[in-house]
């Protein structure tokens, strides 16, 4: 059966929920569980990977990798599923940062066949720059079995002054059976499970943004509608007229993560962007490596007074890797539908999938088609650029 372009774009947005995000769980081994932050089970709300400074903030980029949550609800969590085998007490290590010395992480910890009644709660301060927290808690394991561990942001002191919500990073999670030491540099290696403890179905990890449609760059270029793309930070529109496709994507900030992100400079190197499910996320199957130019086609109005996003690329782990790159437009072309002016950014992509993503800059900024043709290649760039060109449809991968 041939189906409509439309009633593809319906599939996909429908089939989203089927796609599942494989999520790690761990295992406790010779008394020690180690766990990196990012690797998580499971993750609601606005906790999202960013990479971390080893020093002070503005400081130069590591390649740490930790899991953030700046404003976000109380409910907001990372959830992590672990396997022991050794009962006993447990010493709570956490590698990680806040802004402030009042700035809590609270731990809920219990089996995992248990209600969340029966938690262990307690609350942990990190360190002012990136290290172990020094407080000394402690979890029981009173059966060999699964247990979940979540960690959601405590509360500030409300006698503090500064009522914002400040940041919290963790890069890792230790469990050491006590009698234990204290861990040093990064901590022990990484205790996933491989495989060894069959995983109870309650651990189940969830659903994930990430689709499995992938675009195919043919012959140099490939021409893509964001319109069915699944994203919780782009809206969908058809008017004005102009558009090609179905309509465009209009990426709106307008809620409550007004946060200084942005007049931080979100987007410079270092800056880690919103979270992941407001992104616009676009995987490209390439049979070559080679290096391509990605070209937007922005819908503005004569009023607007910025128009500008970033796009990036995420490494294999769904982080973004740095720089990621500005594109805008300076309206010298009027009002209306048109590629953004500042120049296409180029990516070296490699062979096989590679993923991009784009984040709204200035509000109300608009994509009505996105090009990516091969760089110096006029040909593909012409038939990229062209808005009579017949945009791709995404296959699934695996
Ligand atoms: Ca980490
Ligand atoms: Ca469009």
């Amino acid at each position: 059966m041939a189906l409509s372009r439309f009633s593809l774009a319906w599939i996909m947005v429908a089939n989203l929920a089927s796609v599942a995000w494989a999520g790690n769980t761990f295992i406790e081994r010779d008394g020690v569980v180690s766990i990196e932050a990012e690797h998580y089970t499971d993750r609601t709300g606005r906790w999202h990977p960013v990479r971390e400074h080893d020093a002070v903030p503005g400081g130069p980029q590591s390649s740490v990798k930790a899991m953030k949550i700046k404003s976000g609800a109380f409910t907001d969590n990372l959830r992590y599923a672990i396997h022991f085998s050794q009962t006993g007490n447990y010493r709570v290590w956490l590698r990680g940062r806040s802004q402030g010395k009042v700035d809590e992480l609270r731990v809920l910890f219990r089996p995992e066949n248990r209600g969340q009644s029966d938690s262990s709660v307690f609350n942990i301060s990190l360190p002012l720059t990136l290290g172990w927290a020094n407080q000394l808690q402690s979890i029981r394991v009173e059966q060999p079995g699964w247990y979940r561990l979540l960690l959601v942001k405590g509360k500030r002191s409300k006698w503090h002054w500064d009522v914002r919500d400040s940041e919290r990073s963790v890069d890792k999670i230790v469990l050491l059976r006590e009698p234990s030491i204290t861990p040093s540099g990064d901590g022990p290696e990484e205790t996933i499970n491989a495989g060894s403890q069959p995983v109870p179905e309650s651990t189940a990890p969830l659903q994930s943004i990430e689709t499995n449609e992938v675009w195919e760059l043919r012959d140099g270029y490939v021409v893509i509608e964001p319109e069915p793309i699944v994203t919780e930070g782009w809206c969908y529109r058809d008017q004005p007229s102009g558009f090609t496709g179905a309509g465009y994507r209009i990426w709106d900030p307008c809620d409550d993560r007004e946060d200084d992100v942005s007049s931080r400079g979100k987007g410079e190197p270092g800056v880690e962007p919103e979270p992941p499910d407001t992104w616009l996320t676009i995987r490209l199957r390439l049979k070559k490596a080679g290096r391509y130019r990605v070209d937007l086609r922005n819908y503005h109005s004569a009023t607007q007074p910025e128009i500008e996003c970033r796009i990036g690329r995420l490494d294999e782990d769904g982080l973004p890797e740095p720089p990621f790159y500005r594109s805008g437009d300076s309206l010298n072309d009027g009002p209306g539908f048109s590629w953004l002016d500042w120049g296409a950014p180029a990516f070296d992509l490699k062979a096989g999938v590679n993923t991009l993503y784009l984040v709204g800059a200035s509000p109300s900024f608009a994509v009505d088609r996105i090009a990516i043709y091969r760089d110096g290649d006029a040909a593909a760039k012409a038939k990229a650029l062209n808005p009579e060109t017949r945009d791709s449809l995404p296959t699934e991968t695996e």
